[in-house]
């Protein structure tokens, strides 16, 4: 099972779609396995987008994201990334599909409401860097078997 990192961003959050995002998520069949509200240090924000650290943006990406609360939230299911990545939509809420969270709530790519992790790896190191293996709930979902093949 795959794992990814979502993260409903500050705007998201503050526009009052943190439930309508999650909903997305939970309908596609992914299972939560970890979730909590919190503030993003500094120190945290900056490690998780250490792959942009010397880009234009990054200043105002670390800012944007410790700005306000955010909802954190593992999910695991078979192709999860893929999964989620495609529910989410493209990175330029411009160039999102109409159907998909940025397509359907977004403007700018500065304020686009969501992260999902990009790869199996990256899944793996989100997910441990946002949350202690306690707080992660291994649990059979009784629909399961009606998602899962
Ligand atoms: P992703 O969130 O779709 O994976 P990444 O390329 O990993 O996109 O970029 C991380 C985040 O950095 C984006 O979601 C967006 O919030 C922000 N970002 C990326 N490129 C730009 C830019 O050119 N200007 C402003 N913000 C950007
Ligand atoms: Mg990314």
């Amino acid at each position: 099972m795959e794992r990814t990192l979502i993260i409903i961003k500050p705007d998201a959050v503050q526009r009052g779609l943190t439930g309508e995002i999650l909903r997305r998520f939970e309908a596609r069949g992914l299972r939560i396995i970890g979730m909590k509200f919190i503030s993003v240090s500094q120190a945290l924000a900056e490690k998780h987008y250490e792959v942009h650290k010397g880009k234009p943006f990054f200043e105002g990406l670390v800012k944007y994201i410790i700005s306000s609360p955010v909802v954190v939230i593992a999910l695991e299911g078979t192709n999860a990334i893929a999964a989620a990545r495609k529910t989410i939509g493209a990175t330029k809420p411009q160039e999102a599909e109409a159907g998909t969270i940025r397509g359907d709530f977004a403007l700018e790519i500065g304020r686009n409401l969501v992260h999902g992790s990009d790869s199996v790896e990256n899944g793996k190191i989100e997910v441990a860097n946002f949350f202690t293996e306690a707080e992660l709930v291994s649990w059979p979902r009784n629909t399961d078997p009606w998602i899962f093949e």
